[in-house]
């Protein structure tokens, strides 16, 4: 048998045989080597120096035009067994996919050099922390990666010491869509990319291996992987409760991860602690309740909206050692997008900006930066343990219906309102942008198994000994008559989460309502808030024959699963459709009876 050493090497080896690099450079993840690899990007042009005095240490990278988001289309899941993979993915043969994609590997790297970069997702010395090396010919990836991950020498030894470690091989290839693929083979714990050298079909680290390949390994070892922030919130007697939400991509994970409280908490000391933007493992500790980590070590956020008045603490983050990609330049050649002041001159694509052409800046252009260079980052996100999260949050871009907040009454119905989760799609992949669709826990690009075994997964948590977050359900985006968002959103989502709070800590009791327990009266604090009691009731409405539609909506959902749909989920469908059939009953008898 190889040693533990040699497997790492073994592979290595073979990949070289089939890509055929000119040289072969293994990362340590220095900062000489990220100088190094930066110069002779600015070189070649691969990166673009931004202006030096406002922005020191900062680098633009402008991505072919036809490569600019994650094609889900393309990304394929390749268990032996097809029926593992779902409705909710794109399947395809191991050996089969195998053969497709190694045809296009054969050869690719002539004449050039395939880095090979070790990591870690997690602190480096955390038992819940997994590593992964990604074997790259794109220094832009690597220069990502040594961002994003623990990065280097210091991986590469624990790799060495466990044996074990995710595989993933990448290569832009030509660039081209026709041939583009992102494939995952979880049983293998390995992962191949090829034609993009976007964010996420690109930075292995991240959404294929930190969710696609962990959800895998996370339901046979009983953790968690998801597409959740953690934020931990402190209040002015120096509590602080960790909480970790799901919003699909684009829908506010940074913001919300890294807010800056209103005036008047500011006033009364409230803080806010930053642990993660994207991506939440947990998995339940020695006392029963459940512990995350943020498995990555940078931020790959979304540029366009980051603004002084919505997230002051990403662009505080952003001023210095960032690359940006696919946004605009000013005159004075500083980084630009819609949100900031200054005037766009020459748009993500080089060409002198004209508004015909569209947005200066691509509207997922993104900035990747070090997560310490953030002036919230916590310093509990080092922590080999992780923090306990007290409630877990749910929520999407809903233009009607979905309330401000509601609280699930127990986990099955906090389960049932993470899997009933919808969005409005975003620019964050390519496709239409601005149609509803299911995204169950916001995983649907990312969850690598079949969701009725997800839910299953989920439900799995709930047993004797468990002390579980509470779970409740948010909508920042519902628009009133005039097509406008009726809540202020970004620093303001605190009055929203001070609640959530009150309710872990049974403060405040909530009014129960069939679909969930919403806000009483006064519970909010809103004072000082531009918002009418219109606007309020609105936000806070429970519009019934809305909602028996979307149960029922809910429960065509949950069948395009089967059999492997938990008996649970569906009892619990149907218990919310029946409260609400209940109380529209008595609403109307009510009414006759006045
Ligand atoms: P990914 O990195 O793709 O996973 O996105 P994300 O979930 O981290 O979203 P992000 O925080 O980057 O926000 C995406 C967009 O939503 C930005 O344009 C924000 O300005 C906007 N946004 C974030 N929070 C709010 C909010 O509370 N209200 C409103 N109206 N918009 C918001
Ligand atoms: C997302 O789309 O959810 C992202 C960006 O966080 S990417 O890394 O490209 O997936
Ligand atoms: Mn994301």
């Amino acid at each position: 048998m190889a040693s533990k050493v040699e497997a790492l090497e073994h592979w290595v080896n073979e990949v070289a045989a089939l890509t055929r690099p000119a040289r072969i450079h293994w990362c340590d993840g220095s900062e000489a080597e990220y100088r190094t690899l930066v110069q002779r990007m600015l070189a070649d042009g691969t990166l673009i120096e931004l202006n030096q005095q406002t922005h020191p240490g900062c680098y633009l990278h402008r991505s072919h035009p036809s490569d600019v988001a994650r094609v889900e289309q393309l990304t394929l899941v390749c268990h032996p067994n097809e029926e593992d993979a779902g409705p909710n993915n794109h399947w395809m043969a191991p050996a089969e996919a195998h053969a497709k994609i190694d045809a296009l590997f054969d050869g690719c790297m002539e004449g050039r050099t395939m880095y090979v970069v070790p990591y870690c997702m997690g602190p480096i010395d955390s038992p819940l922390a997994r590593c992964g090396v990604e074997i790259t010919d794109s220094p832009y990836v690597v220069a990502n990666m040594k961002i994003m991950t623990r990065m280097g020498a210091a991986a590469q030894a624990r790799i060495e010491r466990e044996g074990s470690f995710v595989k993933g091989l990448h290569s832009v290839g030509e660039l081209d869509p026709a041939r583009r693929w992102i494939m995952h083979f979880p049983a293998e714990l390995s992962i191949k990319s090829y034609g993009s050298g976007y964010g996420g079909n690109a930075l292995l680290g991240k959404k294929c291996h930190a969710l696609r390949i962990a959800s895998h390994q996370a339901r046979s070892e009983g953790w968690l992987a998801e597409h959740m922030l953690i934020v931990g919130i402190e209040n002015p007697q120096g509590e602080t409760h960790y909480v970790a939400a799901a919003f699909p991509s684009a829908c506010g994970k940074t913001n919300l991860s890294m807010l800056i409280p209103p005036e008047d908490y500011l006033r009364d000391g409230w803080k806010v602690w930053t642990v993660g933007d994207d991506i939440c493992w947990m998995r339940p500790g020695e006392d029963g309740r459940l512990y995350a980590i943020n498995p990555e070590a940078g931020f790959f956020g979304v540029a366009p909206g980051t603004s002084a008045s919505t997230n002051h603490n990403a662009l505080t983050s952003i001023s210095h050692d960032t690359i940006f990609t696919n946004v605009a330049v000013t005159a004075d050649n500083q980084p630009w997008w819609d949100g900031l002041p200054g005037t766009p001159v020459t748009d993500w694509q080089g060409r002198p900006y004209d508004p015909a052409n569209g947005p200066a800046a691509h509207p997922n252009s993104r900035f990747t930066v070090s997560a310490k260079q953030c002036p919230t980052w916590s310093e509990m996100a080092e922590a080999a343990q992780g923090v306990p999260i007290s409630a877990i949050v749910f929520g999407g871009r809903r233009p009607s219906l979905l309330p401000l907040v509601m609280e699930a009454r127990d986990w099955t119905h906090g389960v049932l309102m993470g899997a009933a989760m919808g969005s409005e799609t975003t620019a964050a992949a390519t496709g239409a942008v601005g149609v509803l669709r299911r995204d169950s826990m916001a995983m649907k690009p990312f969850c690598s198994y079949h969701y009725g075994d997800y839910f299953g997964h989920w439900l799995s948590f709930d047993k004797s000994g468990a002390k579980l977050p509470k779970i409740f359900h948010v909508n920042w985006f519902r628009k009133g008559k005039d097509g406008k968002f009726l809540w202020p959103g970004f620093g303001d989502n605190l009055r929203v989460l001070e609640w959530m709070i009150n309710r872990v800590e049974d403060r405040v009791s909530g009014i129960e309502t069939p679909i969930g327990i919403l806000p009483g009266e006064g519970e909010l604090k809103l004072d000082g808030l531009r918002l009418d009691r219109a606007g309020l009731d609105e936000l806070l409405d429970v519009d019934n024959a809305g909602w028996q539609a979307e149960l029922s909506a809910i429960g065509e959902y949950l069948d395009s699963f089967g059999q492997h749909l938990p008996e649970r989920m569906r009892q619990e469908q149907q218990r919310v459709a029946r409260a609400l059939e209940d109380d529209a009953g008595l609403a109307h008898r009510e009414a006759v009876a006045s």
